[in-house]
């Protein structure tokens, strides 16, 4: 039985209340981990196919990033043993050891990202990733003085949780309306953003936008940073696998009031883009700093030809 607090973590990453790529994973091992400790099941067979089960309704949240897929494989991937207890305890291992690695690879691109960042720079950011942001950090725990743009992000508004996160560290921020983002392009020596995934093209999955902002910056001359651990990498699209491009509620977009008076017009709300890889300058890793097209090589490395999916029925 999959338990309620798997339940109710799989209910707020679908509604966002957990959201953004590493937080998800971090989550997901955290449910696997709980669901193994809760579990009265009373055969390894049936503790086994609990966690399944329970990796199986974490999957089904949110479709985009691979984050989360990855950190099931990696828990259910390091789950062994004879008995159920022998069994847990593998997966507070593998959830604890997954926590690490996480923290760690933060940290390690934090520290490579900050490399790209002199005294002085100003940074455009767009929606909130705790990668992007541990560049900065890293960076101002060098000494260096950053400023920031802060595009809001709509319809969500991630851009605010970015905007309170570097005020509190300090950095000088300007909020502006995702539309004044070119205008904001020539005050500005690097855009930094996160991905939800990368493909093997080192094509960048990321917040709606992001592809726009990219293809200016381009235009404006400004370095187009990326910032992403190597959980990120989709390892199906080694096989030719497209990501799916989540679609939210309508209601994030168009309150039902405006709706009315609207004469209830069709809308859509893709919550991810896709930044062809030319128009990327760095996809910084914990691995070290690759331009995207050669990004194939460390996926290949980490990741091999395809991938499983251990937690099918
Ligand atoms: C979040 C988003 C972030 C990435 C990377 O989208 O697009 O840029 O997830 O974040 P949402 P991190 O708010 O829809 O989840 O670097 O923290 O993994």
């Amino acid at each position: 039985m999959v338990t309620e607090d798997v339940r109710a973590t799989a209910d707020d990453i679908a509604d966002m209340e957990i959201r953004g790529a590493a937080t998800i994973a971090r989550a997901a091992a955290d449910a696997l981990e709980s669901q193994a400790t809760d579990s009265d099941a009373d055969s390894p067979a049936a503790f086994r196919a609990e966690l399944r089960a329970a990796a199986r309704h974490l999957r089904d949240t949110r479709p985009t990033a691979v984050s989360l897929p990855n950190a099931l494989r990696y828990v259910l991937g390091n789950t062994d043993g004879e008995t159920v207890a022998a069994l847990r305890a593998s997966v507070t291992d593998a959830a604890d050891a997954f926590r690490q690695q996480l923290d760690r690879a933060q940290d390690d691109l934090g520290a490579i990202g900050a490399n790209r960042l002199r005294d002085g720079d100003t940074v455009m950011t767009h929606c909130h990733s705790t990668d992007a942001l541990a560049c900065v950090k890293a960076a101002l725990d060098d000494g260096k003085h950053i400023e920031a743009v802060v595009k809001e992000t709509r319809p969500r508004k991630q851009g605010h949780i970015t905007a309170d996160q570097l005020r509190e560290w300090g950095v000088p921020v300007t909020l502006i309306v995702d539309n004044a983002g070119r205008r904001y392009l020539d005050a500005v020596d690097h855009v930094l953003v996160g991905a939800d995934s990368i493909a093997a093209d080192g094509s960048v999955i990321n917040k709606i936008g992001t592809s726009m902002l990219a293809v200016v910056a381009r235009e404006r001359g400004v370095p187009v940073m990326v910032a992403a651990q190597t959980l990120k990498l989709h390892p199906d699209t080694l096989t030719g696998n497209t990501v799916e491009i989540e679609m939210r509620d309508e209601t994030e977009v168009l309150a039902a009031a405006d709706r009315h008076q609207l004469g209830a017009p069709d809308v859509e709300n893709p919550a991810f883009d896709v930044t062809p890889p030319r128009y990327v300058d760095a996809i910084v890793t914990e691995r070290g700093q690759f331009p995207p097209e050669s990004i194939v090589t460390l996926m290949r490395e980490l990741y091999g030809d395809g991938t499983t999916e251990p937690w099918a029925e």
